[in-house]
């Protein structure tokens, strides 16, 4: 099956009128199993800079990769903790935007349906989607450096970061930094639904992080159709069935009408 590129989404943002490749629509229409993998290019239209954008003001002269690491914890355990406080309140002020909510109708149109996310911002899970598989854990909870435990309540005792109340470490975000391994069990699930989907759909993801850049290939390889949702190309762009450079709070909205009025027709 040959490569669909489709340009224009972006410029004709305002015109809302787009056109999704037919053949797509149709073919989309009688899947049964579909699997999404999201990075931060999904949140990007709520205002949550993705990884690429250069990083502002206090923190722009650090590049992501080098505060999320154990290392840099370790070196400057304030620094990093500051950071993602700092991220923490981007995203509380942030709102669920389009391309969330399209994921959301989407769960409920096919058979099977996963969401996989490389985001740790909690939009997904806000905006309704239920069942979200967290690769890289989520900023909003928080954990035991020492002991790896969650831990939803401290005493504020001024302490940065603050200690954990049962061993008096240092607390950390329920995240997954570079150079520290995956969660196992979703790990194991988003490669059983990578590789068990008639349609794969990579989205606002540079695919470059490792190994959840990993998925779409193993998608590929298992024999379903991928589609990639990005204005900008990326390692996958070539591979994919289907590219459509626009962004996603513009394309996803219009593929869910498109597959609705298909399933009218
Ligand atoms: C591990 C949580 C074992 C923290 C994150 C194989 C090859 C090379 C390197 C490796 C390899 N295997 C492992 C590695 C090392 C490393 C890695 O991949 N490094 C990269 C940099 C090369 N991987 C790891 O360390 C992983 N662990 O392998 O463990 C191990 C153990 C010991 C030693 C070695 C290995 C752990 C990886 C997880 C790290 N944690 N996040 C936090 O968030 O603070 S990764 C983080 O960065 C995000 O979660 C995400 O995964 C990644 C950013 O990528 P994207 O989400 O794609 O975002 P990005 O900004 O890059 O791109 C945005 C895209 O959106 C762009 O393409 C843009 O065009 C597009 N866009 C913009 N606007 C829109 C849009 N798209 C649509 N609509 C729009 N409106």
């Amino acid at each position: 099956m040959e490569l669909i590129v489709v340009v224009g989404f972006l410029k004709r943002r305002n015109n809302p009128a787009m056109t999704i490749p037919a053949e797509l629509v149709q073919r989309l229409a009688t899947a049964k199993s579909v699997t999404v993998l999201t990075g931060a290019g999904v949140s990007a239209e709520s205002g949550v800079p993705t990884f690429r954008d250069a990083q502002t003001g206090l923190w722009a002269k650090y590049s992501p990769e080098e505060l999320a690491t154990p290392r840099a914890f370790r070196r400057n355990p304030r620094l990093v903790w500051e950071w993602y406080e700092w991220r923490r309140n981007l995203v509380a002020g942030a709102k669920p935007n389009p391309a969330h909510l399209a994921l959301v109708e989407m769960q409920n149109l096919f058979l099977r349906f996963h969401l996989i996310t490389q985001n740790v911002d909690g939009l997904h899970q806000r905006a309704g989607s239920r069942h979200v598989i967290e690769l890289h854990g989520n900023i909003t909870r928080t954990i035991c450096f020492e002991e790896g435990t969650i831990v939803s309540t401290w005493k504020d005792t001024g302490d940065v970061p603050p200690k954990c109340p049962a061993c008096g470490g240092l607390l950390r975000p329920d995240v997954v930094w570079f150079e520290e391994p995956m969660p196992e069990e979703e790990m194991q699930e988003a490669m059983t639904a990578s590789t068990h989907c008639d349609f794969f759909f990579s989205v606002g993801t540079s695919t470059v992080v490792y190994p959840a850049a990993a998925l779409p290939s193993e998608a590929l390889r298992s024999g379903a159709t991928v589609v990639e949702i990005n204005p900008q190309p990326t390692p996958l762009t070539p591979q994919a069935h289907y590219a459509l450079a626009g962004a996603a709070g513009v394309v996803l909205p219009e593929l869910v009408m498109a597959l609705k009025a298909s399933r009218l027709a």
